[in-house]
């Protein structure tokens, strides 16, 4: 089932049991956090979306932990299990091997899917139900002061739309955003990311030298058709090599969920939702600002950035566990805000893991693995465990038919969009199980010599390590735990792994209510 918007899913959850309303009075300032902490930490049915119907000074409800557990991520996306949504990728993958006419034709409607995902445009939204665009200001939403340390109050689970300057292609990320003032907000797009990536094209088109005979389109703020709506909502006229920028909140959960997937630059996040949700995403233009985002969104905040301007954002109680430090990122300059009558407010609390970030990140990992597997056809399974925060460990099985095929992996990996920022990769033989972590921690010491299977190298790190070398470069582990055999020149034969006969362990589970235990 496809939700067409946030009060859906809410509506959803509800029904399931999944999500309990709190009705008495609590605060945005660190009581939310120690909440939503224990509730999202919390194994089995307590474990639910929360929606808090009166924070303290605000009239809108705010809603948080509604993707923090695989049920609950899965019904997002429409599915039962999240390997359902694997499995369609598969299928799409599959598309080009030959097969029967039969085959073939149930194939169609493989194709079919990709057609209904593209996005629909409206003229009428309820995201533009009240339009501010006098004086805008964002001090009537419920942000949140996360942790203790924080440097501010932030937006946590926003769709940041972004265009590129020079192709026009759309990217939404999950980038948090800091509260500087009413109209200012700290913009905080890591370098790797696709909103950085076009900061960066926005600022090279604008300046003088080689790259100045690119198309106007580097002129951001003024790019593309003029905009609908009466005088009040022409463009205010931004400077020249301003990046239009538009936040989403709220919208449908496929839709959240695809701005902090790592799609391949080029891969339109809006087409990813709307062929997840087997329907187009409804989209409407901006007010003030050249862009276009989600209909049915709850709030969207419009203005743009400066490529060339910095300001200190942070420190921020991170997903690593640590505060991340304050550093320089890019700002957020508000022009409008336009939303619903009676808006969800839509927030997640990180911090040590477990959280709901890690559902957002399980449900990524589960749709990659058959795109890796195409590209790495030796991997079995992958997982991102929550200790690793995602970066930090990812332990990969393979079938082993050549000596160095670990390390091999490995490297793809390593070269595989995001997977860059990897700083472990453990790699096991086939039929371990890669989500038992007991398993994973018996065979990646037993099964390695410390000399002979462990790669280090350098590369590019996640924004957030707070021990690499130095910010974004530093070391990356690989561990070979596969079995060794005389493919790998093993100095000693490789013993057998103990195991029971089958017929043995058979009459025991025969015969074991005799054994009274
Ligand atoms: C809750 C949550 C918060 C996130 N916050 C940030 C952030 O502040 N900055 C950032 O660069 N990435 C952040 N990410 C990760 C990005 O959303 C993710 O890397 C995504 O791929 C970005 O989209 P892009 O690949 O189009 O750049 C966050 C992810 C989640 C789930
Ligand atoms: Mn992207």
């Amino acid at each position: 089932m496809a939700f067409s918007d946030l009060r859906e899913f809410v509506a959803h959850l509800e029904r399931r049991g999944r999500l309990r309303r709190i009705g008495v009075p609590v605060s945005r300032d660190l009581e939310i956090t120690e909440i939503v902490d224990r509730v999202s930490k919390t194994r089995g049915d307590g474990n639910v979306a929360l929606l808090f119907e009166r924070v303290e000074g605000f009239d809108m409800p705010l809603l948080v932990n509604a993707f923090g557990s695989e049920d609950r991520m899965a019904s997002a996306l429409g599915v039962e299990r999240l390997d359902q949504v694997g499995e369609r990728i598969a299928r799409l993958l599959d598309l080009r091997m030959p097969g029967s006419f039969l085959d073939k034709l149930k194939k169609l409607g493989t194709l079919l899917d990709v057609a209904r995902a593209a996005p629909r445009h409206v003229s009428q939204a309820p995201c533009q139900e009240l339009v501010e665009t006098a004086a805008p200001s964002v001090a009537a939403l419920p942000a949140l002061r996360c942790w203790p340390g924080d440097g501010g109050r932030y937006i946590t689970l926003p769709g940041v739309f972004t265009r590129d300057p020079v192709t026009g292609a759309r990217n939404v990320g999950m980038y948090r955003l800091q509260i500087f003032d009413d109209r200012t907000l700290g913009m905080h797009w890591q370098l790797h990311k696709g909103g950085a990536e076009h900061q960066h094209r926005a600022l090279i088109g604008a300046q003088p030298g080689p790259v100045s005979n690119r198309p106007p389109a580097v002129q951001a703020g003024h790019a593309g058709p003029a905009p609908v709506g009466g005088a009040e909502h022409q463009h205010r006229a931004l400077p020249a090599t301003t990046m239009p920028v538009a936040i989403a909140l709220g919208g449908d959960p496929a839709l959240i969920y695809a701005a902090s997937a790592p799609l391949p630059p080029g891969i339109d996040e809006v087409v990813f939702a709307g062929w997840l949700r087997g329907a187009g995403v409804e989209m409407v233009r901006c007010r003030t600002i050249d862009l276009e985002v989600p209909a049915q969104a709850e709030i969207v905040l419009e203005g743009y950035v400066d490529p060339a301007e910095r300001r200190l954002e942070g420190p921020f109680g991170d997903h690593t566990g640590y505060y991340s430090l304050a550093r320089e990122y890019p700002v957020f300059h508000l022009t409008a805000v336009t939303r619903r009558a009676r808006p969800i407010y839509p927030t997640t609390i990180v911090g040590r893991p477990p959280q709901e970030d890690y559902w957002l990140g399980k449900a990524t990992e589960r749709i990659f693995l058959p795109i890796m597997k195409l590209m790495l056809p030796e991997i079995v399974d992958v997982n991102m465990p929550a200790e690793g925060i995602f970066h930090n460990l990812v332990v990969v099985s393979i079938r082993k038919r050549y000596p160095g095929q670990a390390r091999k992996v490995m490297t793809a990996l390593w070269g595989m969009g995001l997977m860059m920022l990897a700083k472990t990769i453990v790699v096991v033989s086939e039929h371990v199980d890669v989500h038992d972590l007991s398993e994973v921690a018996w065979r990646a010491t037993g099964n390695i010599d410390p000399r002979r299977d462990l790669v280090i190298l350098e590369g590019p790190m996640d924004d957030l390590d707070h021990a690499a070398l130095r910010h974004r470069y530093g070391g990356k582990l690989g561990i070979d735990a596969t079995e060794k055999g005389p493919m790998d020149d093993l100095g000693q034969p490789w013993p057998e792994e103990i195991r029971m006969t089958d017929d043995v362990r058979e009459r025991v589970t025969q015969r074991w209510k005799d054994y009274g235990l």
